[in-house]
């Protein structure tokens, strides 16, 4: 009897570990790394204004980083503004 109670205890306590650690590693994966890939989901080689969408930064300065304003970024316009960071105004 007592056997089969610590063995559901025991049991029980592996799968809270487990969840806790799935959730754990749910966490870090928070932050994805969005790259011009990952939002290119048509692979044009172009991100348009509604793949820019996935990325709240991508979208809220939509207009400085398409520097030519042909309403979708190449890979350089994506490069530059991943590395220019540019300050909020
Ligand atoms: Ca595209
Ligand atoms: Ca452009």
């Amino acid at each position: 009897m007592t056997n089969i109670k610590f063995a559901s205890a025991a049991l029980i306590l592996a799968l809270a570990t487990g969840a806790a650690f799935a959730a754990g590693m749910e966490e870090k994966a928070q932050a994805p790394a969005t790259g011009f890939e990952q939002m290119d989901t048509n692979h044009d080689g172009l991100i348009s204004k509604e793949e820019g969408a996935l990325r709240e930064d991508v979208a809220t300065l939509w207009e400085a980083a398409d520097a030519n304003k042909d309403g979708s970024l190449d890979a350089a316009e994506f490069s530059a503004f991943e590395t220019t960071e540019p300050a909020q105004q």
